[in-house]
């Protein structure tokens, strides 16, 4: 059994798809991020940098102890080899798909994640709006660079790393699908090797049920403060708040 410490977001998809690829079984754990659930030191000591997601595996590859890991790519190439599927054993294919990930994980997550905060979250946070606006125009700007890479990459392969599906896809699928509404929906006429992979891709069953994983985590309803409370704790941290936590941890530890 795999615990998968989540909540819906693109990174937490990842993983619960590549589950649902590889048939495995899991078990959810919510890591309710506005909820300030990734300060937690339990959490913590499974994903030292206070983000989801998280995995915790009860019969790893290699046997012995159960084993964690964090970060989503290197999750996917976990179980990539613990299953044998997704990532080709060859070196060749192997280091294709995975320079793929890589640039995922370097630049379309970064990317997007800094290009929404600035459109959309930033609206609720700056004192000015125009504070917004270069953040706004760097940001973008890079989403429609990384997606005209995509699109060049797909015009002449079917997936990312060439003709096989593969986590190179699993990793890039739940940030690309959603470039149309951060950029706008023009995107899919602009680069259409890029709708045509987003949509071949989503349209596979386990991608369908992967990141419908418990949706409705993500979407109850709640009053203005709240949200206001969510915030401040989602777009507020420093290098203070790991430290409290971390003495939280200590603590906690030594009453053991
Ligand atoms: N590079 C990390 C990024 C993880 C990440 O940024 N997770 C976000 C949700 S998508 C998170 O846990 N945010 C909590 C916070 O910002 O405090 C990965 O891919 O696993």
């Amino acid at each position: 059994m795999i615990d998968v410490h989540y909540w819906p977001t693109p990174n937490g998809w990842k993983v619960t798809i590549m589950l649902e690829e590889c048939g495995l079984d899991y078990r959810i754990v919510p890591v309710d991020i506005g909820g300030g659930d990734q300060f937690k030191p339990g959490f913590l000591r499974i994903s030292p940098n206070n983000r989801m997601p998280a995995i915790v595996d009860h019969e790893p590859l290699g046997g012995g102890e159960p084993l964690s890991i964090f970060e989503s790519g290197a999750i996917l190439e976990y179980l990539a080899d613990k299953t044998g599927r997704f990532l080709a054993s060859e070196p060749r294919q192997r280091y294709r798909t995975l320079q793929w990930v890589h640039w995922q994980m370097a630049n379309l997550g970064p990317m997007m994640g800094n290009a929404n905060h600035f459109k959309n979250y930033g609206r609720n946070l700056a004192e000015d709006p125009a504070q917004l606006e270069y953040g706004t125009r760097r940001f973008v700007g890079e989403v429609d660079r990384l997606c005209g890479v995509m699109d060049a990459q797909l015009s002449a392969n079917e997936h990312l790393a060439g003709a096989e599906y593969s986590i190179a896809d699993i990793v890039t699928w739940p940030w690309a699908m959603a470039a149309g509404r951060l950029i706008d929906e023009d995107v899919w006429t602009r680069f259409p090797h890029l709708k045509r992979w987003v949509d071949a891709v989503g349209a596979r069953p386990a991608v369908d049920r992967g990141w419908r994983v418990q949706r409705e985590l993500g979407q109850q309803e709640r009053t203005e403060e709240e949200e206001r409370r969510r915030r401040e704790i989602l777009f507020n941290q420093t290098s203070d708040k790991v430290r409290a936590a971390r003495e939280a941890a200590a603590r906690e530890a030594a009453a053991d």
